[in-house]
């Protein structure tokens, strides 16, 4: 597709599901009109590039408004998903800043997201058949946030980690759907009974909020995993998104929710998520140390390597879809996966690199939505497009939902 094919590239402020401001981007072609948006993270990890520019959301959207105007006139071939560079080369001759700090990476991601919708849609794809090709289509494994707390909760009284997460073991992406909504209806009658201070409240993922203790809230998963287990025959596969940044507070880590235990070293916590690992057979354990430590992260690796136990150790705030993070954390033998987050980069092309590096050190890669949603489905088509085993995005809300009927839909259709 020619640049010059597109009718028009209009930016405008939208607002997440937390009710904050961001970006969407709308391209129109002879083919049709596609939209895209850039989500917000809460809990956000201190390697992320700047969402918005220096001057504020309303410059990136002028900035935006007057860029599409540009690109519409220029006579450059956009076919394929590698030619995005030729966009992001336009860019830097005005923003050349490592952390896209005059665009913002909110707006870089909209714009290169739409433009991909738009291009796919021009030759007669979906955005996945698009970025698949010829090769098998997979569709992701689930993790679901069902109990949480953490930053993603404004309250005293709450878990000090952020996600509980279930991870349904089935053949159909359309199954762990299903189960997940069944499993987070069971939770709730699980914490009805247990939690006796629990009002109805829910996180900002719509995950429950419940003021029990973290083992507390385990020991509910565990009973969860049994009554799944006997009612609908599926296993499930528990973890634990720890966020740890959130609660380090320099010497150590600070437990608000964990009675007889306030502080807790780095030699300790490596021993307890360890411990918590074996005792509750968690699969699954994002940022259990603060994002700067990739010392404590190797140690719990080579720990439970040398224990034989399989569980996934996964970076986010730790890597923020970041190469050069990325590559440390390789060098370091931190981590056997990572979250992918497009926002977290900004560019396409940059968080590709990551996934790609991702994939040849056998680091599980897993796209993730983030806690400021938009309706948006582009992760969605990524997922899918980029063979990324796994998507962690939610349970419910509307946002959530738009992502997980696209993959239950894509599913449906025959082959590729
Ligand atoms: C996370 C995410 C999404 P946030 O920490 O993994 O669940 O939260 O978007 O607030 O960074
Ligand atoms: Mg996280």
């Amino acid at each position: 597709m020619n640049l010059k094919e597109i009718k028009s590239i209009t930016a405008t402020k939208i607002r997440t599901s937390k009710g904050n401001p961001t970006i969407a981007v709308v391209v129109k072609t002879s083919k049709g009109i596609v939209e895209a948006s850039a989500p917000q993270g809460t809990s956000k990890g201190k390697y992320e590039v700047r969402e918005f520019s220096v001057r504020g959301i309303d410059f990136s959207i002028r900035f935006l408004n007057a860029l599409g105007k540009k690109i519409t006139q220029m006579d450059i071939e956009i076919d394929t998903f590698h030619d995005l560079i030729k966009i992001e080369k336009l860019i830097k001759k005005v923003d050349s800043s490592a952390d896209w700090h005059i665009i913002g990476g909110n707006a870089l991601y909209a714009l290169e997201a739409a433009l991909l919708k738009a291009t796919a849609k021009y030759h007669g794809y979906e955005l996945w058949q698009f970025l698949l090709g010829k090769r098998k289509k997979m569709i992701p494994r689930l993790l679901g946030n069902a109990i949480g707390g953490g930053m993603h909760l404004e309250k005293e009284k709450k878990t000090d980690f952020q996600e509980f997460l279930i991870i349904p073991k089935t053949k159909h992406f359309f199954d762990s759907y299903f189960i997940n909504l069944q499993a987070y209806k069971e939770a709730k009658k699980l914490i009805m009974a247990c939690d006796k201070e629990w009002q109805g409240l829910l996180t900002a993922e719509n995950a429950i909020a419940s003021t029990l203790t973290n083992t507390q809230v385990l020991d509910i998963l565990d009973e969860l995993r049994k009554r799944i287990k006997e009612k609908f025959d599926i296993k499930l596969e528990l973890g634990l998104d720890i966020a740890a940044t959130s609660f380090w507070k320099g010497k150590g880590y600070i437990y608000k929710n964990f009675p007889g235990r306030n502080v807790m070293r780095r030699e300790e916590q490596v021993n307890y998520v360890f411990d918590l690992i074996k005792k509750y057979k968690l699969s699954y354990i994002e940022d259990p140390f603060h994002e700067e430590d990739f010392k404590a992260f190797s140690k719990l690796l080579a720990k439970l390597k040398k224990a034989k136990i399989k569980c996934l150790i996964c970076g986010d705030d730790l890597t923020t879809t970041n190469p050069k993070r990325l590559k440390k954390a390789i060098k370091e033998k931190a981590i056997n996966s990572i979250i992918i987050k497009p926002n977290q980069v900004g560019s396409l092309i940059t968080m590709y690199e990551t996934l790609e590096l991702a994939k040849k050190y056998n680091i599980i890669p897993i796209i993730s939505h983030r806690s400021g949603e938009t309706f948006d489905n582009t992760i969605a088509h990524l997922a899918v497009g980029f063979q990324i085993p796994f998507i962690k995005a939610g349970i419910l809300g509307k946002e959530r939902d738009v992502k997980l009927k696209e993959l239950a839909r894509i599913e449906r259709k025959n082959g590729n």
